[in-house]
């Protein structure tokens, strides 16, 4: 969808109190490290290297905002969340990240839509029940959900099938879907979902959102570093 691929770089921030307000709807990807957060973002926006992707787990440390919109005109935000349960962080380190990331969902002005990341080979952990269950008073007061089930490529159809249904389950009703970023399985069905979130007016909205390949030939947003370190 062209409408993602206008995405650039915002800012980044350790700490909540850093982040700029924002007035468009903002979309937050979650979920434990080394889930594909990261790798989401760099597939559904077609560029390699707007969100930091690693092999080694805990590469994102900061809260990284991304702007979308065409003619530089932003109309809503992605943030990239670093992600929990990776082990090689110090106790208190993790608990002062679980605060701020609790503290984020559930008082960030704009928040208008939270996609979990979770390898479905792991399923969903205690932390992802947890951060569901902080999250679940916004929820119910409109905050829109999804559970992305990554890494698709790694399981055959069989266990797809399997794995959806247990999620679903364990989802509570909540929307759950297969995403491969290897595979583009997913993209499209994301990138419309999330133009739907963010462009919620009469729900007319999807039908102007722009084809696949409608801007090819456009020049892309610049890119700018996304992260210090
Ligand atoms: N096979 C396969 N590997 C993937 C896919 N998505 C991500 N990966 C790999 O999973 C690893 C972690 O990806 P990241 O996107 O950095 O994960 P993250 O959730 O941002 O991790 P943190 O920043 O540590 O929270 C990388 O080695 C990716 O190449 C996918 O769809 N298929
Ligand atoms: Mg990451």
């Amino acid at each position: 969808m062209g409408w993602m691929h206008t995405a650039r770089f915002l800012t980044t921030a350790a700490q909540l109190h850093h982040l700029p307000d924002i007035t468009v709807p903002e979309i937050a990807f979650v979920g434990r490290s080394n889930a594909g957060k990261s790798t989401c973002i760099n597939t559904l926006t077609q560029q390699k290297q707007l969100a930091f992707a690693s092999k080694k787990p805990g590469r994102t440390q900061h809260i990284n905002l991304f702007a979308l919109g065409k003619q530089g005109v932003t109309d809503a935000v992605l943030a990239d969340l670093p992600g929990y349960g990776y082990a090689a962080v110090s106790r208190s380190d993790k608990q002062r990240w679980q605060q701020v990331m609790v503290n984020y969902l559930r008082s960030r002005q704009g928040l208008t839509g939270i996609v979990l990341l979770c390898d479905p080979r792991l399923g969903l952990t205690e932390l992802d029940e947890a951060l569901l269950e902080a999250v679940r008073p916004r929820v119910e007061d409109g905050l829109k959900f999804l559970v992305l089930l990554t890494k698709a490529d790694k399981l055959t159809r069989a266990e797809q099938a399997k794995v959806l249904s247990i999620t679903r389950l364990q989802a509570g009703g909540g929307e759950v879907k297969m995403f491969s970023a290897l595979k583009k399985q997913g993209v499209d069905e994301v990138a419309q979902l999330l133009w739907q979130w963010s462009h919620p007016v009469g729900g007319a909205a999807p039908a102007e959102a722009p084809a696949e390949g409608a801007e090819a030939g456009e020049p892309s947003a610049p890119i700018e570093p996304s992260e210090p370190n």
